[in-house]
């Protein structure tokens, strides 16, 4: 028998689940906890009932989709035998960033569903169980991470209260808004030992792979992240009576600020990025001259030293630039995930799988944040990367050829087995 995907499937999946938020530019808006988050998850909810795959969501909306061993027949053919009895986890997340792309996180997670159908439908002998999961809110509508953070630690209700998104509204109403008691949203970790293994597959998300002809990437490590927001405060007057000279203006600090952010990065290291996704000015208006000016800060190191270093030579920069234009300015940092390595096993059982099915591959760090640099710390981890046309995502140029989407697809169903067999 050979076990692959069947690339139809999971092609219409992937059609269907990017109608949930479709954007008239061709990508989707389908951020955490949003209607078409819901419906996604409707969606998917029907998709494991179909299959025959047990699902469970759990205080934070992490999904679980279960193949349990006696469905798929076990060692024997019957019980799943052997082993810890600790699942082998895979998947991704199916929230996007605003007016992103359709297959960040959605290609691991309908691939994942694929696997976990292949192996029901063929009856395929497993020592575990395999999970499906799909984390809530990867993409930090709410918190960087957010729901694998709640897998490998307990929120404590006082952080979840404080946790807010974009417009303010606080995570603990959108839980509720999702027909979820908040409290569970605190007792979510899993035990250590819980997970056997876990894998990703996932889009590169940038030029390597097509650039060096490579099909599958097989990732050593993933990039430490960091997200803050600096407020600038100045004084608020009348945009036409007010000389220039006489202004203290937010935005030139601001301003000033975000044209050093290449030379900070550089001063830290190569590898280095820094990025200011959202600007705001308040009260914001056209004839107003602003009283404070927000900006949200994303930035990143493989190291985890040089991205504290970088964080503040970015906060020194910024009182600098305040100084300069009689402006107070304050700093709150959001979140630090560290960068981690990935666990040189599954790094070597992707390598080998992907050459085994003919397929050229790529050893290489990920510079985007993967809910996979949590689980990390819980379980041996992996992911696979298949190549992104020109590079492009959080983005609704965002591609991956279906040749590509199918190579995923089959590595991810042969390392699985694997795991699953082990
Ligand atoms: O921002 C990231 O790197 C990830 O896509 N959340
Ligand atoms: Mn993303
Ligand atoms: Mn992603």
């Amino acid at each position: 028998m050979s076990l692959t995907v069947r690339i139809d499937r999971l092609r219409r999946d992937l059609e269907q689940v990017s109608r949930f938020g479709a954007t008239a530019a061709g990508g989707v808006s389908r951020t955490s906890f949003s209607a078409a988050d819901r419906q996604v998850r409707e969606w998917l909810a029907g998709a494991a009932a179909q299959a025959g795959l047990t699902i469970r969501t759990d205080g934070i909306g992490n999904v679980f989709l279960r193949v349990d061993g006696g469905e798929v027949g076990g060692r024997d053919g019957g019980e799943v035998g052997g082993g810890d009895g600790a699942p082998v986890w895979t998947g991704s997340h199916l929230d996007s960033v605003p007016d992103g792309g359709a297959l960040d996180g959605a290609l691991g997670s309908l691939a994942a569903l694929e696997v976990a159908r292949r192996l029901v439908e063929e009856r395929v002998p497993v020592r575990r169980p395999v999970e499906v999961v799909v984390f809530a809110d990867e993409e930090g509508s709410y918190h960087h991470l957010c729901g694998s953070t709640g897998l490998v630690r307990n929120y404590s209700a006082d952080e979840l209260s404080g946790l807010r998104g974009r417009d303010g509204d606080r995570l603990v109403d959108a839980l509720a808004g999702m027909g979820w008691d908040p409290a569970a949203a605190t007792r979510t970790a899993v035990r250590p030992g819980a997970v056997h293994a876990f894998v990703e597959l996932h889009i590169e998300q940038g030029p390597i792979l097509e650039a060096r002809n490579a099909q599958i990437g097989v990732v050593t490590g993933i990039v430490g992240l960091g997200g803050g927001e600096l407020v600038f405060t100045g004084r608020q007057d009348h945009a036409g009576t007010t000389p220039m000279r006489l202004r203290q203006d937010p935005l030139r600090g601001a301003a000033e600020l975000v044209t050093r952010l290449p030379e900070l990065a550089a001063s830290v290291s190569q590898a280095a990025v820094a990025t200011c996704g959202i600007v705001s000015v308040q009260p914001g208006a056209g004839n107003v001259v602003p009283e404070t000016c927000r900006l949200q800060l994303d930035f990143r190191d493989p190291d985890r030293d040089r991205l504290l270093a970088l964080e503040q030579a970015i906060v020194a920069a910024a009182e600098q630039a305040a100084g300069r234009h009689q402006l107070r300015v304050s700093y709150h940092r959001d979140s630090i995930t560290d960068p981690v390595a990935l666990d040189p096993r599954m790094q070597d059982l992707v390598e080998s799988t992907a050459t085994r099915l003919g397929l050229r591959t790529l050893r290489m760090p990920s510079g985007a944040g993967h809910d996979a640099q949590n689980l990390a710390t819980l379980a041996p981890t992996g992911m696979i990367f298949v190549p992104s046309v020109a590079g492009r995502s959080h983005s609704p140029a965002e591609l991956t050829t279906w040749d590509d989407v199918e190579n995923g697809g089959n590595v991810l169903l042969a390392v699985v087995h694997a795991l699953a067999t082990e």
